[in-house]
């Protein structure tokens, strides 16, 4: 769609140019001419924007505690009996939109390259923490998995249900592909506790809280969002119309 937009203003000023030979000397010309430019400039620094890393900080400025939300514990027979052998045999499948689906272990996780970030993660109710995040980057999973030309959207089904729906969440490539964004393992050093999401959840810093989908077991190519669960990309945007790009 900015795309879009964004070609409709390059046209937009190339009819003017060749609709009037005067206008670029004229000084209200030039004017017209440059408030495309600046409009330009500014849909050109939107998308290049959305790559840039958040912001990361030192270890001593980490939150001594670092508050839960949602979920706590998914506690159902299923997840407690997966908690209980310290997720061995837990499997993460990526599926979708792949040339090949996969079904990765936690043994698979920490194997892989990982990326350690100290972040801060804002949530839309008020509260922040700062806390070092560890785990493999989703792009190479998604290169490894081989995704098909069609997939524009990534959605990562969890464990937990949340006033008996399933919990959700969807990025696009932009973000699937940013260089912070991954598949956390570890909080503060340590395997990631079940308040927070155990075995695996999603970090994708530059997104508010909701996004960072916790207890993940499928992640799944997509190229709408129209047929997953309630159409609008994740479980808070279906029941409370919260924004799908929540970005900070
Ligand atoms: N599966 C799942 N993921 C979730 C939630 C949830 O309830 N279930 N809550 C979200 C919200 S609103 C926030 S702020 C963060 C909280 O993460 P934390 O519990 O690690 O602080 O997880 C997000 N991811
Ligand atoms: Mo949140």
């Amino acid at each position: 769609m900015i795309l879009t937009r964004r070609s409709a203003l390059v046209v937009g000023a190339g009819g003017l140019l060749a609709g009037c030979d005067a206008v670029g000397n004229s000084a209200i010309g030039r004017r017209v001419l440059r408030a495309g430019e600046d409009a330009h400039f500014a849909l050109q620094r939107g998308l290049t924007d959305r790559t840039a890393l958040a912001r990361e900080f030192r270890p001593d400025q980490m939150s001594p505690v670092f508050r839960s939300n949602g979920t706590r514990n998914p506690d159902t027979v299923g997840y407690n009996a997966h908690a209980a052998r310290d997720f061995a045999d837990w499997r993460i499948r990526v599926d979708g939109l792949v040339a090949r689906p996969l079904a990765l272990s936690i043994t698979d996780l920490r194997a892989m390259p990982a990326r350690t970030q100290i972040t801060r993660h804002d949530c839309v109710e008020g509260w922040s923490a700062i806390g070092q995040w560890t785990g493999p980057r989703l792009q190479p999973i998604l290169g490894f998995a081989g995704l098909l030309p069609a997939a524009r959207y990534i959605v990562f089904h969890c464990a937990d249900r949340l006033g008996g729906r399933p919990y959700y969440e969807s990025i696009d490539l932009v973000d699937a592909f940013h260089p912070q964004t991954i598949l956390a393992w570890m909080l503060n050093g340590q395997p990631i506790g079940v308040p927070h999401g155990a075995p695996v959840r999603l970090r994708v810093e530059r997104q508010l809280g909701y996004k960072h989908a916790k207890y993940v077991e499928r992640i799944e190519a997509v190229a709408s969002l129209d047929a997953v669960f309630g159409g609008k990309g994740g479980y808070w945007e279906d029941v409370a119309d919260y924004e799908w790009y929540a970005g900070i």
